[in-house]
């Protein structure tokens, strides 16, 4: 390992790919998980489409911006996998797998400037679900568009930093943090409101919105300091089984991610909406596009 000038701010994943390598079983669960990442997000655009006449036409906004996540994640999930397989390649001589010589490094950064279109959506996506009872709809709208944008901004000038600078990773992780905490403040509060005067079911689904809202989002900021986690340290991961568990461990909690704030939230955002419709006396297997 004495290669480390000449990869400069490339992420972790080059480091141990220039060092000991990844097994069979890393490089692979990797490949796959990936690949799971985006054949999920076009099975679930599909879902969006066909299910869009279940509910009143004013809550059909919702699906067409999950529309626009799947398939602004698809693509990306796509290219990132792509990158990964040219990334790397195997070493017959010693049976793992290591940076090829001559391609593009791997590099995270096609999730961030993702990240960029699909958080302000699905930000937005629940304020066309849920009525504001105190809040004014323009101001929680430009405070989710501003906060999400900002905390990926300075997230993805951080993730540059995870191998060469701590400091600067941590400074830039923090200052994200501040922007990711607004987020969670706004996102508790539209619930809250929202939650105000519905069906019963709507109310019990908007906690589980909730819920799984706060769960998946908060895995973003884990992968970001995977190399920090496996082992738990201040130095990033690099050698040895650790750092291919905190390679895999990454891409692994960021398509479990992917798939719970993206698709899981669409879906019970969906069954919100159709609670509501029912509720207002639309009954899709009864009148069909006739409301
Ligand atoms: C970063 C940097 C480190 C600190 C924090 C982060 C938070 C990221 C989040 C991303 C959410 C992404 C979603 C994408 C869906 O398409 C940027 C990793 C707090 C919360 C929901």
């Amino acid at each position: 390992m004495n290669t480390s000038n000449s990869l400069g701010n490339a992420t972790f994943e080059n480091y141990v790919g220039i060092g000991d390598g990844l097994s069979e079983m890393s490089f692979q669960m990797v490949a796959h998980v990936l690949t799971v990442g985006y054949a999920v997000m076009f099975a679930a655009l599909l879902y969006f489409i066909l299910t869009i006449k279940t509910v009143q036409p004013k809550y059909r906004t919702t699906a067409i911006l999950s529309v626009v996540v799947m398939v602004s994640a698809g693509l990306l999930l796509f290219i990132q996998a792509q990158n990964w397989v040219n990334a790397f390649t195997f070493d017959v001589e010693q049976g793992r797998y290591f940076l090829a010589d001559g391609s593009a490094l791997f590099n995270n950064g096609y999730r961030y400037l993702n990240w960029l279109i699909d958080v302000p959506m699905l930000l937005f996506q629940i304020l066309f679900v849920v009525t504001l009872t105190k809040s004014s709809f323009s101001k929680v709208r430009n405070r989710f568009w501003f906060s999400g944008s900002m905390m990926i901004i300075t997230g993805y000038i951080g993730q540059y930093f995870e191998v060469t600078s701590f400091a600067l990773f941590a400074f830039w992780g923090t200052v994200s943090t501040v922007f990711f905490i607004d987020i969670l403040i706004t996102m508790r509060k539209v619930i809250k409101e929202g939650s105000e005067g519905v069906p019963a079911d709507a109310k019990r689904y908007l906690g589980y919105i909730w819920t799984i809202f706060l769960f998946s989002w908060m895995l973003y900021p884990g992968a970001y300091l995977m190399p920090y986690l496996i082992p738990i340290g201040l130095e990033p991961s690099l050698t040895g089984l650790a750092s291919e568990a905190a390679v895999v461990g990454r891409q692994l909690t960021y398509t479990i991610a992917d798939v719970t704030s993206k698709v899981v939230y669409g879906v019970l955002l969906t069954v919100v909406a159709q609670i509501m419709s029912n509720a207002d006396g639309y009954d899709y297997n009864k009148h069909g596009e006739k409301n």
